[in-house]
């Protein structure tokens, strides 16, 4: 196992802004308590296996525009912005998670994603696992199986541990469990009119996803969405609602401001994410019953059913995304695609067809993680909602 660096600071840690050094503090923290470290970036990634390792599992995909222009040193500028980010920010120590993980586990999604992780391999321990073109393809199942028994074994020599069978178990109950508080939460989306911000749920989601007690994890969720509940009993029923935004397309965590306040701020509610940032597969849990015979067949049956633009064909995103326009009544569609990502763009057009085909306005705003183009993208977020 690779020690290097572990306790140590980036040289010119006196110089970061005061919520990254506390970032980086958490994480020394962490370490010091001697906590296995696993960076992952993907909603393909097995979390399973990284929580029957003991290990804690911390999301690396970059956001910041200031990631973003580091990792042009190395990467051609134009890129997705979140590959440029993870790995800019990986590369020149501005990324505490990267910075204190013990190895990187992931996964060969879109093109620009899987040659930056080779580059990244130099400078810690990937795991890469190879994803199939296709969930429906003959053999994909079988192929991914062993992917994720792959990344069993790798766990064990990499940290010199056994995983049982009974440790995968004890994991995907948990797992599970964390799912479902996390869609509890989600769904509270679908109360009209929404309680709660899309900013807010994205603001909660992402504070949790580095609350590494799961248990913990799970309380504060549960007695959030509680909370929430009861507010819209009190406060909020029978009241008008403004237009109900549903987001889809390209992860929106680097974009939080620019885009899903600015909807906000210009007078609709986001309700629901048909993204990686919302419930994609927080809906879909792993089959217990199945995991009692055979765990690793569980998982990646679980995981190939991840409904990404990667995937060819993908029908089950625009299935998924009919239910979300129903079940979260749901005025018009937002579509954000990050610049330079083909898969998403591509799938783009099917996605505005679909949904104007069931009567539901849509739009689509490219853009990257520069300041540049705000007053662009608030026109036409401004004329959509009017309309609206
Ligand atoms: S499961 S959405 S987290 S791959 S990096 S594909 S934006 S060009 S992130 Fe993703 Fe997994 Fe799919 Fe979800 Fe495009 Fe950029 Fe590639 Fe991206």
């Amino acid at each position: 196992m690779a020690e290097e660096r572990v306790l140590d600071l980036p040289e010119d840690f006196e110089t970061f802004p005061e919520a990254r050094k506390k970032a980086f503090l958490s994480m020394k923290e962490l370490k010091e308590q001697g906590r296995r470290i696993v960076g992952v970036f993907c909603t393909y990634t097995p979390w399973e296996l990284i929580e029957a390792a003991d290990a804690v599992a911390v999301n690396l995909c970059g956001i910041g525009d200031d990631n973003a222009q580091l990792g042009e040193r190395d990467l051609p500028q134009n890129l997705c912005p979140l590959v440029k980010a993870s790995y800019g920010g990986a590369a020149n120590d501005r990324c505490p998670f990267f910075y204190f993980a013990d190895m990187v586990l992931a996964e060969t999604t879109c093109d620009g994603k899987k040659k930056m992780y080779e580059l990244m391999g130099q400078l810690k321990h990937c795991h890469i696992m190879q994803l199939p073109p296709g969930r429906y393809g003959r053999g994909a199942l079988e192929f991914w199986m062993k992917e994720v028994e792959d990344v069993r074994s790798d766990l064990e020599d990499f940290y010199g541990i056994t995983i049982t069978d009974d440790d995968i178990r004890r994991a995907i109950r948990l797992r599970n469990r964390e799912r479902k508080a996390i869609l509890d939460f989600y769904e509270i989306g679908k109360l009209k009119p929404t309680p709660i911000t899309g900013y807010e749920i994205n603001t909660v989601i992402n504070a949790n996803d580095f609350q590494f007690d799961l248990e913990e994890k799970i309380r504060y969720l549960e007695n959030r969405t509680a909370e929430l509940r009861q507010k819209y009993e009190e406060e909020c029923k029978g009241k008008p609602s403004r237009p109900r935004i549903l987001i889809t397309g390209c992860p929106t965590q680097g974009v939080l401001d620019k885009v899903i306040k600015r909807v906000e701020e210009l007078g609709a509610d986001i309700v629901g994410f048909e993204n990686c940032c919302g419930p994609r597969e927080k809906k879909d849990p792993i089959d217990e019953e199945l995991a009692e015979t055979d765990p690793i067949r569980a998982i990646s049956e679980k995981y190939l059913r991840v409904n990404c633009s990667v995937m060819s064909p993908n029908p089950g995103r625009l299935e998924a995304m009919q239910q979300m326009i129903e079940d979260y009544q749901v005025d018009g569609v937002v579509e954000v695609l990050l610049t330079a990502c083909h898969t998403f763009a591509i799938e783009s057009v099917s996605v505005r067809n679909f949904v104007k085909g069931l009567g539901i306005p849509y739009t689509s705003i490219t853009t990257d993680y520069s300041p540049s183009d705000q007053a662009q993208i608030d026109t036409r977020l401004g004329a959509f909602i009017e309309m609206l």
